[in-house]
């Protein structure tokens, strides 16, 4: 096991901005179920797996719906939803991501992913990063999502890291609130009254410097 801290990124919100165009799907969604979504609510839908995210809006929405329109609006979700970052390459990195990564990976520190997206393989392909990683979890490995710590758990098993020596890169409270569970460092990337959970919080990624965190 390394002395040194194993990094693991959340996707959506930290590697790239495409919590926008989930946020933009779901309100679609909402409309259709005569729910208005805001973007406050929507605080509590990042992180959160995608039928949960539903359950939670049908929840405020006070409505229940037959299982065939459930899977019918997930499908649906997703589908507007990919429409949406069909276009994202590249230049859809967020600032600082790739210079603090190419900075750990040649100073010997292993990166994973914990993305509770079930399309994180698909947009790190996009995005041409999908080789920086030495482990990825996404939505497809896990039965429990964020707020529980099972994703974080399996990254680092996967890295060979223990948990206390993980920092953890998050943009959701659902995500600080996993990664505390299992003494992880986690730092939030955000609004710091949002994020107050975390060990720390930056507002921007930029901000996030690797010598800061380069030892344990
Ligand atoms: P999908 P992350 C999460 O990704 C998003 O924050 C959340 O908004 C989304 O509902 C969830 O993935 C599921 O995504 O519908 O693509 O499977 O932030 O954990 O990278
Ligand atoms: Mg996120």
């Amino acid at each position: 096991m390394k002395n040194i801290p194993t990094f693991i990124f959340d996707l959506d919100g930290v590697i790239t901005n495409t919590e926008q165009y989930h946020y933009e799907a779901w309100k679609e969604i909402s409309h259709e179920l005569e729910y208005n979504l805001t973007k406050n609510k929507n605080e509590e839908l990042k992180g959160v797996s995608r039928d949960k995210c539903l359950l939670k809006i049908l929840n405020w929405a006070k409505i229940k719906i037959s299982d065939e329109k459930f899977n019918y609006l997930l499908e649906k979700k997703n589908k507007i939803y990919l429409e949406k970052i069909s276009k994202i390459d590249s230049s859809n990195i967020v600032n600082g991501i790739y210079d603090f990564i190419t900075a750990a990976k040649k100073h010997d520190h292993s990166i994973a992913l914990y993305s509770s997206s079930k399309n994180a393989n698909y947009i790190l392909n996009k995005l041409d990063l999908h080789s920086f990683f030495d482990a990825i979890v996404d939505g497809n490995s896990v039965k429990f999502s964020k707020p529980d710590p099972e994703g974080f758990s399996l990254a680092a098993k996967l890295t060979k890291s223990n948990p206390e020596n993980c920092v953890v890169f998050e943009d959701s409270e659902a995500g600080i609130v996993a990664g505390n569970k299992i003494n992880m460092t986690t730092v939030g990337v955000g609004n710091s009254k949002k994020l107050n959970v975390a060990n720390r919080v930056f507002k921007e990624f930029k901000e996030i410097k690797f010598e800061d965190f380069q030892k344990c």
